[in-house]
């Protein structure tokens, strides 16, 4: 079945989107996004990606002439024009057409875009067995430099990453930043835990504030695990008991080996495990109804 993208107010079948060459979104890899989950028919943490979003918009000073009701209204119809109980939503809100300058108040009317399909980000037996990672060689850039908590198109430093783990042979990366503390991934968080207690780096080390990461937090929480946002080295992470990553796409992924050095027992520790049972059961029963009225199991 051809998939329905909502573009700019209208929900459209995939072949008659037509983004235009100038869209400065594609030219400067001007404009935001968000990748968001509908789990069993409900939007998973949706208001949390909306502020995440136009939280965006506003350091970039986009201005979303829908507001934040518009795209939640445009999000749910766009799951529902494809009759997707679980998804994989793609958010894009681009600076818009414009000319061939750089010059962003040239666009007066950003492109929005919504894909709403499937993603996987690692092979299901990755989940069972954990993940080998490596340590990249590139670093994120600092805050001062292009600030990580802005969710931008800009994904070169990711994709230079990625590139990096399939030559080391490794499906992911951790990233550290200037200071050689471990940052992220190239699209997830990363906690270590040592102990019983779980370490993720703080927002202050670089990282894009996961919304996974916020939720795994709450979860461990409430599961009795003592949570700090503390910067740790490669050292600390080849040491610890334990790794995971979170994220959207990649949700909660035990990690086995960095550069070699296995970590703990080599295999998906108890902390990771419990947490992504907890996880995938919360997420399965919380979120915005996408078909209020109908009953989920
Ligand atoms: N760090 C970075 C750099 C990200 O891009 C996360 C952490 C996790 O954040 P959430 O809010 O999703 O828990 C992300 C989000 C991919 C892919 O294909 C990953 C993201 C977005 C789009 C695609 O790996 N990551």
């Amino acid at each position: 079945m051809e998939r329905v993208i909502y573009f700019n107010g209208t929900l459209l079948p995939e072949g008659q989107v037509r983004i235009s060459p100038f869209d400065h979104g594609f030219l400067y890899g001007d404009g935001i996004f968000e990748g968001i989950r509908a789990y069993n028919g409900r939007i998973f943490e949706l208001e949390a990606h909306l502020e995440r979003l136009f939280d965006s918009a506003k350091s970039l000073l986009l201005d979303i002439p829908t507001g934040r009701e518009g795209i939640a209204d445009a999000i749910l119809a766009t799951v529902r024009a494809n009759q997707l109980h679980n998804a994989y939503i793609r958010l894009v809100v681009s600076r818009g057409p414009g000319d061939l300058g750089l010059d962003p108040f040239k666009c007066p009317d950003p492109t929005i875009l919504i894909i709403a399909d499937q993603i996987q980000l690692f092979p299901e037996e990755l989940y069972e067995t954990g993940l080998p990672l490596a340590s990249a060689a590139l670093r994120r850039p600092s805050g001062d430099v292009l600030n990580p908590q802005i969710k931008s198109l800009n994904y070169l430093n990711s994709v230079l990453a990625k590139i990096e783990a399939h030559q080391r042979g490794v499906p992911e990366m951790v990233l550290l930043n200037q200071l050689g503390h471990v940052v992220e991934g190239t699209g997830d968080n990363i906690f270590i835990v040592r102990q019983g207690t779980l370490i993720t780096p703080p927002r202050s080390a670089g990282i894009l504030p996961g919304i996974t990461r916020r939720v795994v937090m709450e979860l461990a929480g409430e599961a009795g695990y003592t949570v700090q946002e503390e910067n740790f080295t490669l050292h600390e992470l080849y040491n610890a008991d334990e790794c995971f990553l979170t994220g959207t796409a990649a949700e909660l992924i035990p990690a086995i080996s960095c550069d070699g050095r296995v970590i703990g027992s080599g295999r998906p520790g108890p902390v990771a495990r419990a947490l992504r049972t907890r996880f995938v059961q919360y997420s399965a029963s919380h979120g915005t109804d996408v078909y209020p009225g109908v009953s989920v199991v």
